[in-house]
């Protein structure tokens, strides 16, 4: 087994990508005495120093509790979380800072659109659709939402090369349609869809659309505007910043519409004992002390991506991909879930003959490799497959091909082991 070289494009960015990873100080860690090999950044991003000191300086000088006290610290701290959302709201160029929801993760920003926006809308009759290539997080709270309305949930099949089945859609998509939810990227296939021709779509039948861009969001430019979703949701953790917070983009005459999800402080304008009246957009859906430290630190961590420029994050990752792609396909016996590198993000899910995936995942770990073994939260993805897990290496900013090249090295050392037959 010869290691082919890299692409003439990774080559001219590795003192980039050098660079990229003196910022970032748990890459330079080691684990089981190897360098880590960080490949499992679909799960969730590593951060670099900017953000951590972001946070730690927030922290150290400014810490307060947000929207309550005339006090200097309380100011400044409010004005510090305020500026965050202004940022999330440049980084999608959402018309609005009030359109942005902060909530725990891109788990809570759907829920909160199912709940709120759901329980309000759907009844008998009606029907949501999602896609076959979904999350959990994007399936469950429908299943939820549908059994408390009455509404019918259906799903978009997928193909043999894991992408929608865009000829099943007009059956699926039809007046009744009153909400289409669907990820921008999965997360085990790494099939980019077509955002803005599903929102067309969607629109044309008079559905909402609701995006799930947590893996699209850290990985590629995102205008909401141009791509006319109604609601978007993504998590910090996975775009180089903390964890404890996400986003709920959405549009503006929707979250007026809807009732609160959560209630308590922060969400009321006025509270008498026989009733409540709500706080202006976006505080209604944000109740009790937010995380604010973590909105700074997701700040930061826009900052960051776009002083890399997304442009080149989607770059860097598809010469990845694609080098990764045709390196796995070396091995005899290893088989990739979904579309080629060009139609897909910077993933790749696999099996490796019969060995089962936290086998791989393990035999790796030895050498300081960190890949993600399981279902990943989309089991129904993996029975279409008739798999029941998969192994997960997953790329961004700081990975670079010698990390695959040590991945496909562990894989054969994981083939060796188990006598795997070609
Ligand atoms: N996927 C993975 O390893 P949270 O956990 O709320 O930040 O994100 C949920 C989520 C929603 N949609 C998609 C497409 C996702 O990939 C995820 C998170 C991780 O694949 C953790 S299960």
């Amino acid at each position: 087994m010869t290691p082919m070289t890299a692409s003439p494009a990774l080559a001219a960015t590795t003192d980039r990508v050098a660079a990229i990873r003196r910022d970032f100080p748990i890459l330079a860690r080691e684990v089981h005495g190897r360098p880590l090999t960080y490949l499992d950044n679909t799960a969730s991003s590593q951060k670099p120093v900017q953000v951590i000191e972001a946070m730690n300086r927030y922290y150290r000088e400014m810490h307060a509790n947000v929207h309550r006290g005339v006090h200097f610290l309380s100011e400044t701290a409010t004005a510090a979380y305020e500026n965050a959302r202004l940022r999330v709201a440049r980084f999608i160029n959402a018309p609005h800072p009030k359109q942005i929801i902060f909530t725990r993760n891109t788990t809570e920003s759907l829920n909160l659109v199912a709940y709120s926006w759901g329980r309000a809308n759907l009844k008998p009759g009606d029907e949501v659709l999602i896609t076959e290539m979904e999350h959990h997080s994007n399936i469950v709270p429908w299943q939820l939402v549908c059994a408390m309305t009455g509404a019918t949930l259906r799903y978009v099949p997928i193909t043999a090369t894991g992408e929608l089945d865009f000829e099943a859609l007009p059956r699926l998509l039809t007046e009744r349609t009153r909400v289409f939810a669907f990820t921008a990227m999965s997360n085990v296939l790494g099939t980019i869809n077509p955002v803005a021709e599903l929102v067309a779509q969607a629109h044309a039948v008079g559905a909402i659309a609701v995006v799930d861009g947590a893996q699209s969001v850290p990985h590629l430019p995102t205008d909401v505007q141009a791509l006319d979703v109604d609601f978007l949701a993504f998590s910090a953790h996975k775009m180089l910043g903390p964890t404890g917070i996400g986003v709920l983009y959405g549009r503006r005459h929707l979250l007026e519409a809807m009732p609160p999800f959560l209630g308590g402080g922060d969400m009321i304008r006025e509270v008498k004992m026989t009733g409540s009246r709500w706080n202006e957009l976006p505080y209604k859906f944000e109740a009790g002390t937010p995380a604010i430290a973590e909105a700074i630190g997701l700040a930061a961590a826009i900052d960051y991506l776009e002083g890399l420029g997304l442009d080149w994050v989607g770059a860097h990752e598809r010469e990845l991909t694609t080098y990764a792609w045709n390196r796995l396909h070396e091995i005899e016996g290893l088989r990739i879930l979904g579309p080629e590198p060009s139609r897909r993000g910077g993933l790749l899910a696999f099996v490796l003959g019969d060995i089962h995936p936290h086998d791989v995942a393990a035999i790796l770990d030895q050498d300081g490799i960190a890949v993600r073994a399981g279902h990943h939260c989309a089991q129904p993805i993996h029975d279409h497959f008739g798999l029941a897990a998969t192994t997960r290496a997953s790329f961004y900013v700081y990975n670079t091909p010698e990390e695959i090249d040590r991945l496909v090295l562990g894989l054969y050392k994981a083939k060796a082991l188990f006598e795997v037959e070609g």
